[in-house]
C-alpha cells in the first residue's frame, strides 16, 4: 500500500547465464525483470569462459535476485567493494556484464537508445578501423585495399615474419584469422622479436607508400617488446605517420611505456587487457599513452568506462576500445554507444564477426560508410537468437602461448 501513487521499482527475477558457441565460445547474461524487460550482458573471457560463468551463475546472480535494476551504481558498488577480493579479469568481466545488462534495462524501460541516456550524440558517427593482414606485402595490400573499397578510413596492417611459422593476427595462408584454437590445450608458437623488428617497419611502409597520406594505419605489437625494442619501432615508424602503435610493452608496467615515450612521437596505444581504472590511472595522469583500449565487457561496464574516459579526458587521452570478434556483438554494442557519446571517443576497433556470429546475437549497430553507428533501438539494440545458444556446443577454445627459440616462455 505504501507504493500507491508512486512508481513501483521492478525487481530482478530471473537471471540466466549462457555459455554457447555460435562458431567461437561466448559467455551471454540475460536478466529478466517481474515487468518482463530484458537486459543482456557480455561476460566472454577468452579461453577462460567457464570461469567467469561460474563466477556470475554461483555467486554474482543469487545476489541480484529481488535487487532493483534501476540502481545501476549502487549494484556495481556492491559487487566491487562488497568483494574483499576485488579486481582481475574474471570479477570485472562478471561485473561488466552486469553494468551492461542493466543499462539495457534502464534504455528499454524508458524508450530510448542507450547513447541517449549517456547525454546523447556528441557526433554523426563512429570512426572504426578494420584488421588486414597478410603473410607478405602484397597479399597485405590485398586485404588493405578491399578494406578501403569498403569505405574504411583506418586499417590495423599484420604481417607475417620471415623465419616464423606462426605470427600474432596474421595466417600463412591469408585466409580467416583466429587466434583460439579448439583444444584440451594452448597451442604453443615460436616468437623471434629481433626477426620482427627487422621486417615490419619495411612492411609499414610499403603499405604507406601504397595507400597514400589519407588513411589512418595502425599496427598492433602485443606486448611483445622490451621498452627499448618498442623505442627503436616507434622511431622506425615515425616517417609512416601511424594512426597508433598499440600494446608495444607489457601492459602491468607503465614505467615501460615512459621510456617509450622519451623516445618517440609515435601515437601509443594500450589498455585491452585491463580491469579497472586503477591500472591506467598512472598511464592517462602521466600522459604516457594516446588512446586507452579497455574494453566495456573486461573493465567492469559502462558504468566503469565512463569514468575511465572522463579521467582520460582530463589528460588529453582518448579512448578507442578493445573490438575483437571475441567480445561479443552486445559489448561492441555497448561501446558503439559510448562512441557516439563520449566527447575524448576517437575510433572503436571492429574486428567483424563470422556470419554465425551476427545471427546469433541480432543488432540494431551497423557499418555505414565505413562508420559505426549503434541504431535506435531502446537499451543497447541486440537480442539473442535462442537457437543459436547451445550449451553443449562449447569445447574449450585456447590462446597460444610464445616461446622463444631457446624455450623460453614470453608474452603471447
Ligand atoms: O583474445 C585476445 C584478443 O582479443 C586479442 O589478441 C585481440 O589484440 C587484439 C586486438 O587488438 O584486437
Ligand atoms: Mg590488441
Amino acid at each position: 500500500p505504501g507504493w500507491i501513487g508512486r512508481t513501483v521499482p521492478d525487481v530482478i527475477e530471473r537471471v540466466e547465464v549462457l555459455v554457447s558457441s555460435p562458431s567461437r565460445n561466448y559467455v551471454t547474461l540475460r536478466l529478466t525483470t517481474r515487468d518482463g524487460i530484458v537486459g543482456l550482458g557480455d561476460a566472454t573471457v577468452n579461453g577462460r569462459e567457464l570461469a567467469v560463468a561460474s563466477y556470475l551463475r554461483d555467486h554474482v546472480g543469487p545476489l541480484l535476485i529481488g535487487r532493483d535494476p534501476g540502481r545501476i551504481e549502487d549494484t556495481w558498488q556492491y559487487l566491487y567493494r562488497g568483494v574483499y577480493w576485488r579486481r582481475g579479469p574474471i570479477g570485472m568481466a562478471a561485473i561488466g556484464a552486469v553494468d551492461i545488462a542493466l543499462w539495457d534495462i534502464l534504455g528499454k524501460r524508458a524508450g530510448q537508445p542507450l547513447y541517449a541516456l549517456l547525454g546523447g550524440r556528441v557526433r554523426d558517427r563512429l570512426a572504426t578501423y578494420r584488421h588486414a593482414f597478410g603473410w607478405d606485402l602484397p597479399a597485405l595490400l590485398e586485404q588493405v585495399d578491399a578494406h578501403r573499397e569498403a569505405g574504411f578510413e583506418n586499417i590495423r596492417v599484420q604481417a607475417g615474419v620471415p623465419g616464423l611459422d606462426v605470427v600474432y593476427g596474421v595466417t600463412k595462408d591469408n585466409t580467416v584469422y583466429e587466434p583460439a584454437g579448439r583444444a584440451a590445450a594452448p597451442a604453443e608458437e615460436i616468437w623471434d622479436t629481433e626477426a620482427y623488428l627487422r621486417s615490419m617497419p619495411g612492411v609499414i611502409a610499403g603499405v604507406r607508400e601504397h595507400v597514400g597520406d589519407a588513411v589512418g594505419l595502425l599496427h598492433d605489437a602485443h606486448h611483445r617488446l622490451t621498452p627499448i625494442q618498442a623505442a627503436r619501432l616507434g622511431k622506425a615508424l615515425e616517417p609512416v605517420g601511424m594512426y597508433w602503435l598499440e600494446d608495444v610493452t607489457p601492459a602491468e608496467d607503465p614505467e615501460a611505456l615512459r621510456l617509450v615515450r622519451q623516445h618517440t612521437t609515435t601515437p601509443l596505444a594500450i589498455g585491452e587487457v585491463f580491469n579497472t581504472i586503477w591500472d591506467c590511472q598512472q598511464l592517462i595522469e602521466n600522459r604516457l599513452i594516446d588512446y586507452i583500449r579497455v574494453a566495456v565487457v573486461h573493465a567492469g561496464g559502462i558504468s566503469h568506462l565512463r569514468k575511465i574516459f572522463a579521467l582520460a579526458e582530463v589528460h588529453g587521452v582518448r579512448a578507442a576500445p578493445h573490438g575483437p570478434s571475441d567480445v561479443s556483438p552486445i559489448s561492441l554494442a555497448a561501446s558503439i554507444h559510448l562512441g557516439v557519446a563520449v566527447h575524448n571517443f576517437a575510433i572503436q576497433e571492429y574486428m567483424g564477426y563470422p556470419d554465425l556470429v551476427h545471427e546469433a546475437f541480432p543488432h540494431a549497430w551497423h557499418v555505414a560508410d565505413g562508420h559505426l553507428q549503434p541504431g535506435d533501438e531502446p537499451g543497447l539494440g541486440v537480442t539473442l537468437n535462442d537457437e543459436l545458444h547451445h550449451a553443449d556446443d562449447y569445447e574449450p577454445a585456447y590462446l597460444p602461448v610464445a616461446r622463444r627459440r631457446d624455450g623460453t616462455l614470453t608474452d603471447w
